[in-house]
């Protein structure tokens, strides 16, 4: 192998465990104890009336019991990237399903969930947005209120999504490992005929 191809090499071996160390980074859950896996509120602000937010004993935060509160946290954020917010959510009981229940997600200000509010299902459904930072650091949470039970909220994250390289940034990389191919053939050619 020439000194040329070893640079190329070696310049594509750093350049995957600079891709690999970056979508490692993307991975991480911003949020803490978003799965509840400690038993209580860890890691989350609360508000509101007092126990109106606890977690049971399958680890899962009743939202809103019986009265109206609200839990969050702020997450260190970059300006301008995006992020995927997911949680898990049900409707505590099938006979209060379709109880006049309000829930409010806040991602800075209030993401309105898709869907009617008042008919989430009593199965758990994971919600997925993709969201935008505007500030280091982003105010998250969940605020309830249902007269007759809770909401369920499970496994909360937010995780930022890896930019993706314009086009444009490809191109330029493809044109120039193309140079850098002809270069190399042409002083193969001259070295053979030397
Ligand atoms: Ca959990």
């Amino acid at each position: 192998m020439n000194s040329t191809l070893k640079a190329i090499s070696r310049a594509a071996m750093a350049a995957a465990l600079a891709a690999g160390g970056i979508s490692a980074q993307a991975a991480t859950n911003l949020v803490t104890n978003g799965s509840f896996s400690t038993g209580d509120l860890s890691g989350w602000s609360v508000f509101g009336f007092p126990n109106s937010t606890v977690v049971n004993s399958d680890d899962i935060a009743l939202l809103g019991y019986n009265l109206g509160g609200a839990i969050y946290q702020y997450l260190p954020t970059v300006i301008g990237a995006s992020y995927s917010f997911s949680f898990d959510i049900a409707n505590f009981t099938a006979t209060n399903r379709f109880n006049p229940a309000r829930i409010g997600v806040f991602w800075d200000s209030l993401i309105p969930l898709d869907g009617n509010q008042n008919g989430l299902t009593f199965d758990r459904v994971t919600k997925t947005y993709t969201v935008v930072a505007t500030s280091t650091s982003t105010l998250m949470g969940f605020a309830a209120y249902h007269p007759a039970a809770s909401y369920h909220l499970d496994d909360v994250s937010v995780v930022a999504i890896a930019a993706v390289p314009e086009p444009e940034t490809y191109a330029m990389l493809l044109a120039g490992l193309g140079v850098m191919g002809v270069v190399a053939r042409r002083r193969a050619r001259r070295a053979s005929a030397a």
